[in-house]
């Protein structure tokens, strides 16, 4: 999901990347592409108008610019900022305390997906320890409630059917419920009606008389910009109580989310994510996040990054790398910090998404490689390190019995970091594009 404002985002930030340092003038530059990229992935213009002046705010002036790695800082801001649009507290659904049944009413407009939500949701309820009913309240389109017969009894969740009018047959299953001894009532309701406000006056006279623990819009995502409109509307007409979000699995426009959150202040419930029972999930407003930005390996490597990086420590060595007297020393050094981290290969797998030239992806060691090249590092003398050349035969031989390691590995070794060197010095002589690749990639040990 989201797949172009993700794009969008990640093609920003790549520019960004290639900065040392970021002036006012980039940060401008930047959001005016996000504030592109939201509004084209339909998030409500308000809520753009919004976030951006957040973003800014705090983006230029100190953190920014005092950072040693702006770029990350300006993720980092704009992924605060979109969580704190979709951050919530309640995102569970409401029982009562007082009264069996409890009842949850469904609105939304036709074909967003209240039918077929209703049922994920009695599934998903169900499977918490409830025991629920469903009542089919829609009368106005034919078929609306064999629909919903047909798909409960897939799951073979109880539908109950009786009476000639919404409200006959939202109290019938009310006491359907007590004698049967369900939890709580499910109530699908009607999308079809001549005119919205007709269909606003029926829910709103089925929530007054059934004074319903949950009033839930079912908005299809793929509305895009209606979305944050339709759920505006509902919500000023019935007072709503929360909000599920279908349809989050097709080629959906990732805005609808940030805005019916921001704009109706509801909490999003739940997301429908596919046609099936079981495709009902919680809405996690971080992974959400996430998805939008399309950065959530990236995310977690800046985390870790950060973490444990010496930040002068890694200026130094990229000046060394770059002036090419790298040496085994700093690549000893180096592998240190990456083992803080985690694995190499782990890392080098987050990174890729995020435009890594091919030659580094080359070099990605596995863990055991990791542990053997750390051991051979350190069966050298000081000398070797800052002198590989002088490395003949004999010594080769040492290293590998003290490391405990073959003849080959060290050749391997050494042939890896001759490799790197001569990398390096391609990309210290080279033009300014491609500087800008290998300067992006500021954080990562020993490619720096
Ligand atoms: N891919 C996908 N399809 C969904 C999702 N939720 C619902 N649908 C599909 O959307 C279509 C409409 O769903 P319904 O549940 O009938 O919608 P409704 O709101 O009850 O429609 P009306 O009763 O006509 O107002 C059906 O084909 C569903 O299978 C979802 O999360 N993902
Ligand atoms: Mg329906």
């Amino acid at each position: 999901m989201f797949d172009s404002l993700t794009e969008k985002i990640q093609n920003t930030f790549q520019r960004l990347k290639g900065k040392g340092k970021l002036s006012e003038k980039d940060v401008e530059l930047a959001l005016r592409e996000i504030r592109v990229a939201l509004l084209e992935a339909d998030v409500n213009f308000k809520v753009v108008k919004k976030l951006i002046a957040a973003v800014k705010e705090r983006a230029v002036g100190h953190e920014v610019l005092k950072s040693l790695t702006p770029a990350q800082q300006v993720i980092k801001i704009v992924r605060e900022e979109l969580t704190q649009i979709l951050e919530q507290e309640d995102s569970q659904i409401k029982f009562s305390t007082s009264r069996k049944p409890s009842i949850i009413l469904l609105a939304g407009l036709q074909g967003s997906g209240k039918t077929t939500t209703a049922v994920k949701l009695a599934h998903n309820l169900r499977s918490k320890g409830h025991n629920p009913l469903l009542a089919a309240a829609d009368l106005n389109r034919p078929g609306a409630v064999e629909q919903l017969q047909v798909f409960a009894s897939q799951a073979s969740l109880p539908v109950s059917a009786d009476g000639k009018s919404p409200l006959e047959i939202s109290r019938n299953a009310e006491e359907s419920a007590k004698v049967n001894g369900n939890d709580l009532v499910i109530v699908d309701t009607s999308g079809r009606l001549h005119v919205v406000e007709d269909l606003m006056e029926e829910l709103l006279s089925l929530k007054k008389s059934l004074n319903p623990e949950e009033v839930l819009l079912v908005v299809d995502a793929m509305t895009g910009q209606d979305a944050v409109n339709i759920a505006d509307e509902f919500n000023q007409k019935v007072n709503l109580t929360g909000v599920i979000l279908t349809k989050l699995d097709g080629d959906t426009r990732g805005g609808a989310a940030l805005s019916v959150k921001d704009v109706t202040g509801c909490p999003i419930k739940f997301v429908g994510t596919g046609e099936k029972i079981e495709a009902l999930e919680a809405f996690h407003p971080d992974r959400m996040v996430k998805s939008i930005l399309g950065m959530g390996d990236l995310l977690t490597f800046i985390e870790k990054a950060e973490a444990t990086m010496d930040k002068e420590k890694s200026a130094e060595l990229e000046k060394k790398l770059l002036s090419q007297q790298f040496n085994l020393e700093d690549f000893q050094e180096q592998l240190a910090q990456v083992k803080k981290m985690g694995s190499l290969e782990e890392m080098v797998d987050m990174l890729g998404g995020a435009g890594l030239p091919k030659e580094f992806k080359d070099l990605s060691l596995g863990e055991e490689q990791l542990k053997l090249t750390e051991a051979i590092i350190n069966s050298m003398t000081r000398e070797e390190r800052h002198n590989p050349d002088i490395l003949n035969s004999s010594r080769r031989k040492r290293i590998a019995r003290g490391s405990g390691t073959t003849v080959q590995d060290v050749n391997r070794l050494l042939k890896q970091f001759e490799q790197m060197r001569k990398m390096m010095k391609k990309f210290s002589g080279m033009d300014k594009k491609k500087a800008k690749k290998v300067k992006g990639m500021k954080g990562f040990p020993f490619m720096q």
